[in-house]
């Protein structure tokens, strides 16, 4: 099957982990509310967000900035176990908070200059599941999608980010709330050479 490069790991945190960090990381999360200009019309962004990481590993995109908020025991513990299990460094974590199934991410791939040409990305699900589509960039047609529950995680490398787009639908279906967490190595050193995109 013509699939993107990913490796699956299902329940890589026990029920008892997300079930246990699950209030802390809503509660004390600072939730930006953002919105977003696109083809001069503004839109709120239909998720709630927030970055985690070192010092200096900023992040944009769709021209919003979002500064890093210190590490917390909890995401630097999950940085290090997702690291060893996905070998790989990460330096920032962004955090996305789907309310229910109204909240989504629409088509777009983690291609911004400063993740570099082959980024591994490391996304890590609390809550309740949703399902990621992706499809290749140069086709309109779905290719592929998974099902994220609860300590799910999926780590995209490869040619996840260039040759693919990914989304997380709308649903109508889902009442409940997700949690997920994308950890990313950010490398402001690498020139900039994308433009804004569509999310
Ligand atoms: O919520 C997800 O599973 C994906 C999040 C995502 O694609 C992103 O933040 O770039
Ligand atoms: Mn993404």
């Amino acid at each position: 099957m013509d699939v993107p490069d990913h490796t699956l790991f299902p329940r890589f945190l026990s029920f008892d982990e997300t079930r246990a960090a699950w209030g802390e990381i809503e509660t004390t999360t600072p939730w930006r509310e953002d919105t977003i200009t696109l083809f001069g019309r503004t839109h709120p962004v239909p998720r709630l967000t927030a970055l985690y990481g070192d010092p200096g590993a900023h992040y944009s995109y769709s021209r919003l900035r979002l500064d890093p908020l210190p590490w917390t025991p909890v995401l630097a513990e999950w940085r290090d176990r997702v690291s060893e299990a996905s070998s790989a460094s990460y330096n920032s974590v962004l955090l996305n908070f789907y309310r229910d199934g109204r909240d989504s991410n629409g088509w777009h791939a983690d291609d911004e200059a400063e993740l570099g040409p082959e980024p591994v990305i490391a996304s890590l699900s609390l809550g309740v599941t949703r399902t990621m589509a992706f499809r290749r960039r140069d086709e309109t047609t779905m290719r592929w999608k998974v099902s994220l529950a609860d300590g799910d995680l999926l780590v995209m490398w490869g040619n996840s980010q260039r040759d693919w787009l990914h989304s997380v639908p709308k649903s109508t279906r889902v009442r409940d709330p997700r949690i997920n967490l994308t950890f990313r190595w950010i490398d402001h050193s690498i020139a900039h050479q994308g433009g804004p995109r569509d999310r």
